[in-house]
């Protein structure tokens, strides 16, 4: 057991520590809030800058770690995968979507600002990332690099089997009843494509050889799967002060959860059995890859 505190200790601190950095570039990156039109700058740096775990753009520096990749280019690529969460995160909480009151510990960006700039505000987040991609700094060589970060962002994300799919999904199955297949297509989709794009374009940008890419991009599909099992068992057992938003929101709005279909035991076990899948796809990297697994162990540990 003492292992374990000492484990999540560390792992916390890791993620504290990243997140800090993170913040400062994410700061650096947004237009000012006293730059003309200003409300939506304040939107946009409100809704980014409220906290977050950051999970994502810190899994796309373990991994640039990890591969011996620039930091500094790899920076841009964290910093816009950062903004296309939060964006997700505005847009997901509109009246016309879950329809939520608060979000990372206060308002949510359209009960702050109204309906229409947060609206505006997720759509600004998602442009200026595709912009941070474009800005991404190397010569001429590094172009075709870039495309393919962006090419697998935009599929990552897209109407295919991307984000918006899976909350395609999600909002047509709500009160229905669904399969397992479905159920798995919509977390893989909705929350596991983004967290699979975070390790895998970072990988991309760090010029990994084809193998190493695939497996990365099999260790980021099965812990973003894990990650959204999670997230549904908190919003069973979890308070809104741990998690920074209301919980019991899935039973209310009868979503497509694994709790629902699988009970909150067995969902544990599973999201558990996924993460240490995950980790075992990292052994070709040996010592390098020690950061990658406890941010996947974190997954399974975490409370928020
Ligand atoms: C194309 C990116 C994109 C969005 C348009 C609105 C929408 C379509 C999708 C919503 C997707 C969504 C909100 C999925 C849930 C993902 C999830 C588990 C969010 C919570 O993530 P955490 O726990 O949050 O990492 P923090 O606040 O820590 O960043």
């Amino acid at each position: 057991l003492n292992e374990q505190i000492r484990n999540s200790l560390e792992i916390h601190d890791y993620l504290n520590q990243q997140k800090q950095v993170v913040d400062s570039y994410l700061d650096d990156f947004l237009p000012s809030a006293s730059e003309y039109p200003e409300i939506i700058h304040e939107a946009m740096r409100y809704s980014l800058l409220a906290g977050g775990k950051r999970l994502r753009p810190i899994l796309a520096l373990a991994t640039t770690d990890a591969l011996d990749g620039d930091f500094h280019r790899a920076i841009f690529l964290a910093c816009a995968l950062e903004m296309i969460h939060t964006y997700s995160l505005i847009h997901d909480d509109l009246p016309a979507m879950d329809n939520d009151d608060y979000r990372r510990g206060q308002l949510t960006c359209h009960k702050k600002f109204g309906e229409g700039i947060a609206i505006l505000a997720g759509n600004a987040l998602l442009t200026q990332a595709f912009q941070l991609l474009a800005e991404i700094p190397g010569d001429e060589s590094l172009a075709p690099t870039k495309i393919r970060t962006i090419h697998h962002i935009c599929r990552a994300i897209g109407s295919r089997k991307g984000v918006i799919a899976g909350q395609v999904v999600d909002l047509i199955t709500q009160g229905k009843q669904f399969t397992r297949k479905e159920l798995e297509y919509i977390h893989s989709a909705k929350t596991g494509a983004l967290i699979e794009a975070s390790v895998y374009t970072a990988a991309i940008l760090a010029g990994a050889d084809r193998d190493t890419r695939q497996r990365l991009r099999n260790f980021g599909s099965t812990i973003g799967l894990a990650f959204q099992i999670v997230d549904d068992v908190l919003d069973v057992t979890g308070s809104p002060e741990e998690l920074g938003k209301a919980s019991g929101k899935d039973t209310a709005g009868h979503k497509a959860t694994y709790p629902r279909l699988y009970g909150l035991e067995r969902s544990r076990e599973i999201a558990n059995e996924l993460v240490e899948a995950a980790i075992q796809e990292l052994s070709f990297l040996g010592d390098k890859s020690e950061k990658l697994k406890e941010l996947a162990q974190f997954i399974s540990i975490r409370r928020f």
